[in-house]
């Protein structure tokens, strides 16, 4: 399933294997466009280009300021990822496998109404309407470094609370055990969904522990504005010391379980990505190494500096104690 890879020796599925429709006709239109001519082609790259300068400025989407959190952890003094890289480099699977097709692709995303749905072994389980979410508790402005696990990282001011204001609200029976995020899956809107690279709708899940930690943001906003589509919008979750994948966008459904959960990439390869996913540079992917990391924006290619990856992401003076006694070579 997965043959291609880039400079991280990430392998990403064949196109040819994935092609959704949309896609095959935007090649058909392009072929048409071709045959009109150059000159047809030329105007159609420059407004292609027109439209993604659009849609990486910021100041264009609607504002949403946090105060700076107190949480410890969530501040940092590292140079932050322009917004310009944070919102055309992206992985958003559903809207294509390249990093630049999320920012191509996902205006279709409808992010109003949006409903997202407790359920499961919670006292209070129930529907929220985004803006009652939104106002569920104080925005906070927190900066945390996002690390994928194709070995590069960014630094973003995220703007949300941590999960647990939520979490208490509804609150978990006894017998839950684990926190289940299930995200969107919506083939009219969403060109990827159907294809066969993952198992849709994308899941993840959390440790109760993981998810009541104050570190865990519940994420509705980045740089002072609500998030750009292709970064999950209008809800995430951000999990600053794992993996990036571990961080779902566009999330409907919240789950509490008993079990731990089935995750999308788990499903996709389970010998490659574990449930748990904490940054961990001293287990390697089966395929590359985790050692360290190419900060985006910081150039690319041979000469790209590469900085050296932290245990946790950096996190853990705050999160270590969660994994205190397991054999994290083995939960992975
Ligand atoms: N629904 C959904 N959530 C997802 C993904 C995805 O493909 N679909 N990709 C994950 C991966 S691999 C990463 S690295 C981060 C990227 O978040 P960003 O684009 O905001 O940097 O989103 C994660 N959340
Ligand atoms: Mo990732």
């Amino acid at each position: 399933m997965l043959i291609r890879s880039d400079d991280s020796g990430f392998i990403h599925p064949r196109s040819s294997e994935i092609t959704p429709r949309a896609a095959y006709e935007g090649r058909r239109d392009m072929l048409k466009l071709l045959a009109g001519g150059m000159a047809g082609a030329a105007l159609a790259s420059w407004a292609a280009r027109d439209a993604l300068a659009q849609a990486t400025a910021p100041g264009k989407l609607a504002a949403l300021q946090g105060q700076k959190s107190a949480v410890p952890g969530a501040q940092t003094m590292e140079k932050l990822t322009d917004y310009k890289d944070a919102t055309s480099y992206n992985n958003y699977y559903e809207f294509g496998t390249d990093k630049g097709d999320p920012v191509k692709n996902a205006g279709t995303l409808k992010t109003r109404p949006w409903t997202v749905e407790v359920e499961g072994l919670v006292k209070k389980p129930g529907k929220y309407g985004i803006e009652d979410l939104i106002k569920l508790s104080a925005q906070e402005e927190r900066i945390y470094r996002l690390r994928c696990v194709e070995g590069w990282s960014m630094v973003i001011p995220w703007v949300g609370y941590s999960l647990a204001e939520l979490i208490k609200r509804v609150e978990p029976q006894g017998s839950a055990k684990y926190v289940e995020f299930v995200t969107l899956a919506d083939p009219k809107t969403m060109p990827f969904v159907g294809s066969r690279v993952l198992d849709w709708p994308y899941a993840e899940g959390l440790r109760m522990d993981e998810a009541m930690h104050p570190l865990t943001l519940l994420t509705f906003g980045m740089y002072g504005e609500v998030l750009p589509n292709q970064n999950g919008a209008p809800v995430r979750i951000v999990v600053p010391w794992k993996y990036g994948f571990k961080s779902a966008k566009s999330i409907v459904k919240i789950r509490f379980v008993e079990k731990e959960p089935g995750t999308a990439w788990n499903k996709a390869a389970a010998q490659e990505y574990g449930f748990y996913s904490n940054v961990n540079p001293n287990v390697d992917h089966p395929r590359w190494s985790q050692a360290t990391e190419r900060r985006i924006g910081d150039g690319s290619g041979l000469f790209a500096k590469r900085h050296k990856t932290l245990m946790f992401n950096g996190y853990e003076p705050q999160v270590g104690q969660l994994y205190a006694g397991m054999d994290l070579k083995k939960f992975y």
